[in-house]
């Protein structure tokens, strides 16, 4: 159950605006272990595959420019109900609506600038790092802090 992993991506907005350690913190204060991280300019190619449920939407073409426009922190967290979880720090995916004390919710105003991309299922988060990650940039290790995370 502790192998449990998601993709996460910090869009260029959170890089320009500093956020990038913000965003960490709260995921590694939750108790989740980092696994996988880089910092990366977006192909069009892995962009548009990324987004691929998304094609034909009016805020496609946007979103593809947008998540292109500069570097993205990618990376990929373990941990007992990652993906939900992440789910759940990250927000509702309009700011607006976001519940206060999630990522969007404190971090973020308009839907097309809100800073941060987490898998929406455990089948998306297998494609999403693959599309993302090689087998060897991602590093498993054990935290110290396991006992007092895990009963
Ligand atoms: O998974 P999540 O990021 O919360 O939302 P999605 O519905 O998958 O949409 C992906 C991405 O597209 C969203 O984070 C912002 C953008 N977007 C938009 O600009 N306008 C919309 N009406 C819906 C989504
Ligand atoms: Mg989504």
């Amino acid at each position: 159950a502790q192998q449990e992993r998601t993709f996460i991506a910090l869009k260029p907005d959170a890089v320009q605006r500093n956020l990038v350690g913000e965003v960490i913190r709260r995921f590694e204060a939750k108790g989740f272990k980092l696994v996988g991280l880089k910092l990366v300019k977006p192909s069009v190619e892995t962009a548009e595959e990324h987004y691929a449920e998304h094609k034909g939407k009016g805020f496609y073409k946007g979103l593809v420019d947008f998540i292109t426009s500069g570097p993205v922190v990618a990376m990929v967290w373990q941990g007992k109900g990652v993906v939900a979880s992440a789910r759940k720090l990250i927000g509702a995916t309009n700011p607006l609506t976001s519940e206060p004390g999630t990522i969007r919710g404190d971090l973020a105003v308009d839907v097309g600038r809100n800073v941060i991309h987490g898998s929406d299922s455990t089948d998306s988060a297998q494609r999403e790092i693959s599309l993302w990650f090689k087998e060897g940039e991602i590093a498993d290790w054990t935290p110290v802090s396991n006992a007092w995370v895990y009963e």
